[in-house]
Formats: C-alpha cells, sequence, structure tokens
C-alpha cells in the first residue's frame, strides 16, 4: 500500500456525498436520470466528465468543477461506468408505487382545440425534453410538454388517436391527453427500457426492459401495472428484450430478445390461438391457460433483435445486430422459411413497404453500409441495393407520394436527405437544408402533401416540405427534433411509417 492508493479520490464516496440525492445512492435516478451503463450508452469518459465539471444547460444539473478537482470528476466519471453489482428487481409492487397521476388532470369532453384530430402530429424534442403538439394543416403549436429524460422510440397512440403514451430511457411511461393538452400521469416501468407498443385493442401497453430482464405490461385506462414477466432462456439465462412490437391481428405482442434465440410472443386477447404444436421441439405451450396474458416461445436459429413485420403480420423479417444475416420466420407456423442476405446491419424498425411491379417491397436503411436494400415480400430476394451518401438510421414514405425518403445519419454526409423514387427506385434528389448540421427523420401529413423533416440539433428546426415539389415551406424551431409521429398515419398503420 504506497501513498498514491491512499490518495486516490473515493469515487462511490463522492457520488454518495454529490450526486446521490438527485440520481439515488443505487444509481438508478430519482429526480435526475439513471447513472449506469446502459444509460450512459455511449457518453464515456471525456463527454461524462464535461458533463459533472460544467453541468447540463436547461437541466437541474448544476456544473461541479468549483467544488470537485479534476482527478475528483475523473473518479465518478468511471464510477458510473461501472455496471451495477447485481441486476436490482422491479417488481408490479416496486412499479406501481412510482405511479403518478396527475391531480389536476380533468378530461375534456371533446377536442379544447379546433384541428383536424387525425392530422394532429407530434414532434418529439430531445434537446430540453418536451413534446410539440402541432397542428398538420396550420403547423400551429398547440402544446408542448415536459416529458421524462430521454425518450426513445416511437410514442404510441390509443387506436381513436385520442391518447398518447411516451417512453423514456429510464422506464418511465408518461400518459398524455390530446384533446385535453395535459399530462394524466407517469409510472415507472422499467429500470432502463427500450421501447412500448400499444395492444389493437388499446387496453395494454407492453413495455421492452433491458433492466431487469422483463416485459411489463400496463393498463392504458390508469398505468396500473398488470403483470411483469421475467423473460429467460430455456436454461434460465435472463436475456434482455430489445424490442416489443404490436400485432393486432394476431392479438398478441411480439419480442425480440437481446440475449437467447427466441421470439417471445404474449397473447392479450379473450380466445388466444391453440398453440397446438405440441410435436414441434422448438415452441413451448402457452405457460397457463387461464394466465390473461399466456406466453408462446419460437426458438430461432439465430439471436435477432431488430424485426419488421408484413402487413397482415403473418411474416416477421429479423435481423442479428452482428450485421450478418437476416431471416424470414413464418409467425403462424413458428419455422423460418428465408434467409435474407443483409450484411451491414440493417434497421428493419425502420423499414417500409410499398407495391412494386407487382409485388411489395420493403426498403430498409443499413446502420453500416452506405447502402439501403429493397427486399421483393415475396420472393424475399433482394431486388436493389441502393447506394447512399452514407449509413441512414430512418425511412418514411406514404401511399399518396411517389416518393420514399432516407436520411444519411452517420458520416460526413449526415446533412443530406435522399428522395427516392419508388418505382425506379433511384435516388431523384438529394436535400441539404442545413449544411453540416444533423437531417434525420420524416413524417408525412395524414394526406401524404407534406414531409416534415428534423433539424437534429439543439438550435434546430422541423422543417416543412412540399411533398411533390419538394421545395420548403417553412421552418418551425425546435430543440433538437428527433422524430415525429403523425395521428392518422400511426393509428392506420400507413405502410410507409414504422408502427
Ligand atoms: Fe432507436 C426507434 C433501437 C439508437 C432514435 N430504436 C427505435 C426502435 C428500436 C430502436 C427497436 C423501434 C421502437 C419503437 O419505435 O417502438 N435505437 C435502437 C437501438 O438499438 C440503437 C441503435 C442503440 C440504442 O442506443 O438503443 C438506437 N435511436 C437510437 C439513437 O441514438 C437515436 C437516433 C436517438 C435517441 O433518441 O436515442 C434513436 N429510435 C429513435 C427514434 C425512433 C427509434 C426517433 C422512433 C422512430 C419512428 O419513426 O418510429
Amino acid at each position: 500500500m504506497g501513498g498514491a492508493a491512499w490518495a486516490e479520490p473515493d469515487a462511490r464516496a463522492l457520488f454518495s456525498e454529490h450526486c446521490a440525492e438527485c440520481h439515488a445512492e443505487s444509481r438508478l435516478g430519482g429526480t435526475g436520470p439513471a447513472l449506469i451503463p446502459e444509460t450512459l450508452g455511449r457518453m464515456y469518459g471525456p463527454a461524462l466528465q464535461a458533463v459533472i465539471g460544467q453541468g447540463r444547460a436547461a437541466t437541474q444539473m448544476p456544473a461541479f468543477d468549483e467544488v470537485l478537482s479534476a482527478d475528483e470528476i475523473a473518479a465518478i466519471a468511471s464510477y458510473l461506468e461501472e455496471p451495477l453489482a447485481e441486476t436490482p428487481r422491479w417488481s408490479v409492487e416496486d412499479a406501481m408505487a412510482t405511479r403518478d397521476l396527475s391531480p389536476d388532470y380533468t378530461p375534456a369532453e371533446a377536442p379544447v382545440w379546433s384541428s383536424d384530430p387525425m392530422n394532429i402530429t407530434l414532434v418529439v424534442e430531445t434537446g430540453d425534453h418536451h413534446v410539440s403538439v402541432l397542428d398538420g394543416d396550420t403547423f400551429d403549436v398547440l402544446d408542448r410538454f415536459a416529458t421524462p429524460f430521454a425518450v426513445h422510440g416511437g410514442p404510441k397512440f390509443s387506436p381513436d388517436g385520442r391518447y398518447v403514451f411516451v417512453m423514456s430511457r429510464d422506464g418511465w411511461v408518461q400518459k398524455y391527453d390530446i384533446w385535453s393538452l395535459q399530462v394524466v400521469g407517469q409510472v415507472r416501468a422499467g429500470l432502463n427500457s427500450r421501447n412500448i407498443a400499444m395492444s389493437g385493442d388499446g387496453k395494454w401497453l407492453a413495455v421492452a426492459n433491458y433492466l431487469p430482464q422483463t416485459l411489463t405490461i400496463l393498463s392504458t385506462e390508469d398505468l396500473s401495472v398488470q403483470k411483469v414477466i421475467d423473460v429467460k432462456g430455456p436454461d434460465g439465462t435472463p436475456s434482455r428484450v430489445s424490442a416489443v412490437y404490436q400485432a393486432p391481428p394476431r392479438e398478441s405482442f411480439v419480442l425480440a430478445l437481446k440475449d437467447v434465440p427466441q421470439v417471445w410472443e404474449v397473447f392479450y386477447g379473450a380466445n388466444p390461438p391453440q398453440m397446438g404444436f405440441a410435436h414441434d421441439y422448438r415452441m413451448e405451450p402457452p405457460v397457463k391457460s387461464a394466465d390473461p396474458f399466456p406466453l408462446r416461445k419460437i426458438t430461432v436459429s439465430d439471436i435477432m433483435d431488430d424485426f419488421f413485420f408484413d402487413l397482415d403480420y403473418e411474416h416477421l423479417i429479423g435481423a442479428s445486430r452482428d450485421g450478418a444475416h437476416g431471416v424470414v420466420l413464418d409467425m403462424v407456423i413458428g419455422q423460418e422459411i428465408a434467409s435474407l442476405d443483409l450484411p451491414g446491419m440493417p434497421h428493419l424498425g425502420s423499414g417500409i413497404t410499398w407495391p412494386w411491379n407487382g409485388t411489395t417491397v420493403m426498403a430498409t436503411p443499413h446502420l453500416k453500409g452506405n447502402v439501403i436494400s429493397v427486399i421483393d415480400m415475396e420472393s424475399w430476394k433482394t431486388v436493389k441495393q441502393i447506394g447512399t451518401e452514407g449509413p441512414g438510421f430512418f425511412m418514411r414514405s406514404h401511399a399518396n407520394t411517389p416518393y420514399a425518403w432516407a436520411d444519411v445519419f452517420f458520416g460526413p454526409n449526415k446533412d443530406k436527405m435522399h428522395v427516392i423514387d419508388k418505382q425506379s427506385l433511384e435516388i431523384v434528389k438529394t436535400l441539404d437544408p442545413a449544411p453540416g448540421k444533423t437531417v434525420a427523420h420524416v413524417e408525412f401529413t395524414k394526406d401524404g402533401s407534406k414531409a416534415l423533416v428534423s433539424i437534429w440539433e439543439d438550435d434546430g428546426a422541423v422543417i416543412v416540405y412540399d411533398a411533390a415539389t419538394l421545395e420548403e415551406i417553412k421552418r418551425l424551431p425546435m430543440r433538437k427534433p428527433s422524430g415525429k409521429y403523425n395521428v392518422w398515419n400511426k393509428i392506420t398503420f400507413e405502410s410507409g411509417t414504422s408502427h
């Protein structure tokens, strides 16, 4: 034991003294966000130290560089990068204890505004953790409400388009009433969560969690926690849930698992299908027939954590995140029926479909390749790989527009947006509306006549384009706008949008 070891800052004690009041002694979050590797994501080392030292603008996070030395700040930053010693529990009771229904919420009998309720469009502004509620005709901002910290994935609308549910990476699920322009309440469904899915009947919301390794089912009515399902492989290996998807015609949620080569299906309908495939060793029957959310588990050849479904939810297209290949799983028989040539980490969650040459194609960008793959959904062959100016993240189209829009999210051309002709499969125009800035994610208005594009920067904007002439109509200033979500396109399962 030398003096140097003795002199090293005690990061844990420093955390307790300076950080635990807001972020909790457990590091699982309190008034401030969770500070664990699962949440901090790619924010390592110097970036973390900068936030601790200088604070975070527009949040409660103060600067500590006057209080702590550089060594102490570095020690806290590396403590935050340490995984938790044990996986925390988060039971139905734990989650229920966090449920917070707004005492001031008074549901309106009719919308308190005169806009077209089906053309309301939400913009998630990640710069200061708000959602803007836009009139999709005038683009007036009807309301702007605060969300939990770090919203991820698409908010999910109730089937009638009145309510919307928003999820944060820390597992908070918030319910908002669009008619009344009021927050209804929130509940912490998990400790580190991926996304949410709405049941076809609008009664249930499923929350995919990394921490702990569970699926949480909430009642959409009052955000009460109905069930927490432990997700484990056949040998008991816990598995993170990469994502949960709705499959309304099947009255089920479908789960992508990160750590086990299985696809899980959770049924919520009154009459779950008779899963009479006992002869098939790869399937297990529902856990309990009296279970209101019976489970089906389908073993697959490889771990798949990103999915896309055809429009009638008979086929699931899955990609492994190692970026090697994709498979087509027939959900009815629970068998893989084709394998897909999909190198370069396709982002299937952003895939879209459209009619082409007498068949239906799906198109997906790749997170690690300058290409968009276009796949025939009957033959499951790749009909074209469209070269792009860099890897993209999101694609969008609409039945009423001849074009599909695809961003170039990564690399030096992140300011570009490709517009692709859906019939020739050629890029017909590349927009460059904010040179040097990230330009990404598109949403259409209800009738497909306008396309909304984010300038994904802190002093960013949503640009409204005429979707036919590709001319800019207006810019709405926004704080790091990410996804945009049109009520009609979402609740009608418009084929040009992700669900
Ligand atoms: Fe996402 C949707 C997974 C990183 C912004 N993202 C989704 C969905 C999945 C997913 C499975 C579909 C869920 C849904 O909408 O219900 N995202 C992942 C990852 O695995 C990945 C690559 C790594 C991770 O950090 O989790 C990832 N995603 C990001 C980002 O870094 C983005 C750009 C910024 C952010 O918000 O963290 C980002 N993801 C989004 C957005 C959507 C999304 C805006 C919804 C798109 C939509 O149009 O529906």
